[in-house]
């Protein structure tokens, strides 16, 4: 059935609202870590992604408005991998949705957390994104019922089982891996911290602003929040940050100065390449 009404310029089509869970899930889906097709080949399968990594469902109006922020320095196959797997699983879900990877360009000490808030405030510039999505690039979700929406009142952790950790969670408070927030909660907890380089302890930071904000962590059930990791070694310029456990004892002191409102970075380039949005920036280096 379909509704007209007449819009500002001219009668307009009205779809009906996309229902959840989505008609078109499937549930439990194989992943396919080893050696994913060509972005060519990725582009003819998924026809209706437009520029920039975009998508709406074509035969129902969206209810929810998805932005994915992936972290990223050289992890092409990686990323091949994430975007073969996840374009047709969010199409599943009928969500309206954006990929965007945040490429620190250089050769500083990576810093994912700063990454992510960058990406956070690149992809709010260009739309009204209800929800968005905090992905590494290894993690492949295995159950498409496990859905990339935002709880309205307090953020989310969805890779609850990944396969590394025999699909459990290595701690109660692990807040790694991917993660949601609405526009509102990421304002709420000024965001996430800028000050850790290197590997490790970011994730638990932004798992305490959470707490220290007033919110809790939404999580799926494990059965249905399956991940696997795309195995690899530790990256170059991604080395132990040997100053991790000094800064988680200052969160509570930090949290409100060090995050969203005292974010700076030199965005060098925004390319629409056919499945993704590529942002490289220049976020500095260890002080
Ligand atoms: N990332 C990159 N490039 C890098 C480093 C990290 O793209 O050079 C991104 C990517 O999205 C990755 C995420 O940051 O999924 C997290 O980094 P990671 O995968 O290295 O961290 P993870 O904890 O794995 O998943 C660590 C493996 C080695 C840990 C050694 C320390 N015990
Ligand atoms: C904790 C780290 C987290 C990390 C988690 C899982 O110890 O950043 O291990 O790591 N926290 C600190 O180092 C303070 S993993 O097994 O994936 O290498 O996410």
């Amino acid at each position: 059935l379909l509704l007209h009404h007449p819009g500002p310029s001219g009668p307009e089509q009205q779809l009906r609202d996309c229902v959840l869970p989505s008609p078109l899930l499937v549930g439990p889906v194989s992943v396919h870590l080893a050696s994913p097709p060509s972005l060519e080949k990725i582009k003819e399968k998924n026809p209706l992604v437009t520029l920039g990594g975009h998508y709406r469902p074509p035969d129902c109006e969206p209810q929810h408005h998805t932005a994915i922020v992936v972290p990223y320095r050289n992890r092409q196959t990686h990323l091949r991998t994430l975007l073969y797997h996840l374009h047709p699983f969010l199409q599943r879900q009928q969500v309206h949705y954006g990929i965007y990877i945040v490429h620190q360009s250089g050769n500083s000490t990576f810093n994912r957390a700063k990454l992510l808030n960058v990406g956070v405030r690149e992809a709010l510039k260009e739309e009204n994104w209800s929800c968005i999505f905090l992905h590494d690039v290894d993690l492949l979700p295995e159950n498409d019922h496990n859905t990339y929406t935002c709880h309205p009142q307090h953020p989310t952790h969805l890779s609850v089982a990944m396969d590394k950790f025999r699909y459990r969670l290595p701690y109660s408070q692990y807040f790694g891996g991917v993660s949601a927030v609405t526009p509102e909660q990421y304002l709420k907890m000024n965001g996430f911290p800028n000050q850790y380089w290197g590997w490790g302890g970011e994730d638990d930071d932004i798992a305490a602003r959470v707490r220290l904000s007033g919110m809790k962590i939404m999580r799926p059930p494990l059965a249905i929040g399956h991940y696997k990791m795309i195995k690899h070694k530790g990256d170059q310029g991604n080395e132990q940050n040997p100053r991790r456990f000094d800064l988680l004892k200052r969160t509570r002191l930090n949290w409100r100065s060090d995050g969203l409102n005292s974010l700076t970075y030199e965005l060098l380039s925004k390319e629409l390449e056919p499945l993704y949005t590529n942002l490289s920036v220049n976020i500095g280096d260890v002080p």
